[in-house]
């Protein structure tokens, strides 16, 4: 039987997070359930192996879009988990249990991402003057919340070059009443002084507590540090990785140099080397606290997260590692 083929609204998706239309790590990691519910939708058979092999070829075109935000594999693996350990054994049944399964994850990140607003904002004062990068529907959630909860405060929003994220924070806070100021990214060191607390969202939080976070992140952080500056990050728990429990390392996307400078330039310059890596690491030294919907955690605390979260997922990282020797060991002695 001929392979059934993925459905262009799913292609679309892919494409959308690729070229980061859709982009920040939760936006992302719904759309990636959004594809799977829409490509469970549009399955046209009766075959139970033909429905397996086809979400799963699915599910790789969505996990090879971006490779540094967790979030999207933690949302394809909620649901492709659920998928296959299902006790259902036809298509139709199979079918409303991706459905209801992506449903789900939707419907828990958006509420996380409002009861980390609630939690975080008890740690904003009135009078805080905040600085933070990129744009993260998190970190904003917290600021926007302490903001109607009629605190009275300002945000410096860093520009996040090289595609300019921090604009959209600016208009976003800008639009809520917000005081807001934009600044370049190389101001920040001079801006912090001024500066009460610094909130950053995260892609990735490492089994140690280290946070992986748009490219500049660990640069504003270690200005805080010099400072003083509180800085906190905003992650719900599916940001962290259950992989690097088994020593994983994150994969640091680097994107195309034509974000950083245009086509004629590397035309004219060809022995110019332009690198644009989009994300980088900012070790748990340098971070106070991490704000969850679980509740607020130093970053030493995040494998405490990864074994309640995802203890299955490690569990099963271990069990395959555990295989892979004794196959190895087999094959010694035979
Ligand atoms: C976005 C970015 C955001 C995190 C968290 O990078 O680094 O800080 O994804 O965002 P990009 P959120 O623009 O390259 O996707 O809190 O919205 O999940």
């Amino acid at each position: 039987m001929e392979e059934m083929r993925i459905p262009i609204e799913v292609m679309e998706i892919a494409e959308d997070i690729k070229s980061m239309k859709i982009r920040g790590a939760g936006r992302i990691a719904r759309a990636a359930a959004r594809g799977l519910l829409i490509a469970a939708q549009k399955f046209e058979g009766v075959k139970v192996e033909n429905f397996l092999e086809y979400m799963n070829r699915v599910a790789d075109v969505l996990k090879k879009t971006r490779p540094t935000a967790v979030s999207l594999f933690n949302a394809i693996s909620y649901v492709m988990f659920r998928m296959v350990k299902a006790p259902e054994t036809d298509v139709e049944r199979l079918k409303k249990v991706v459905i209801k399964s992506a449903e789900e994850f939707i419907e828990y990140s958006l509420r996380a991402v409002e009861i980390i607003g609630e939690i975080g904002a008890k740690r904003i004062s009135e009078g805080d003057v905040i600085l933070t990068h990129c744009n993260s529907s998190a970190a904003l959630s917290i600021i926007k919340k302490a903001y109607e909860q009629g605190k009275n405060i300002k945000v410096y929003a860093t520009e996040t070059r090289p595609k300019f994220q921090g604009h959209i924070t600016a208009r976003t806070l800008a639009k809520a009443g917000l005081e807001v100021t934009l600044i370049p990214d190389a101001a920040i060191r001079l801006i912090i002084r001024r500066v009460d607390k610094v909130i950053v969202g995260a892609d990735t939080v490492a089994a140690n507590g280290a946070v992986i976070n748009k490219i500049g992140t660990s640069l504003v952080a270690l200005a805080a540090k010099e400072a003083n500056v509180n800085f906190y990050v905003a992650a719900e728990t599916y940001k962290f990785s259950p992989a690097t429990v088994i020593g994983e390392l994150v994969t640091i996307e680097e994107r195309d140099p034509e974000e950083v400078v245009p086509k004629s330039y590397l035309a004219k310059y060809q022995n110019i080397i332009v690198r644009n890596p989009a994300f980088d690491v900012t070790p748990p030294e340098y971070i106070d606290v991490i704000i969850t919907e679980k509740g607020i955690i130093p970053p030493q605390a995040a494998i405490l997260i990864l074994e309640e979260e995802y203890g299955w997922a490690i569990a099963d990282y271990i069990l395959q590692a555990t295989r892979a020797i004794e196959s190895d060991e087999e094959a010694l002695l035979a």
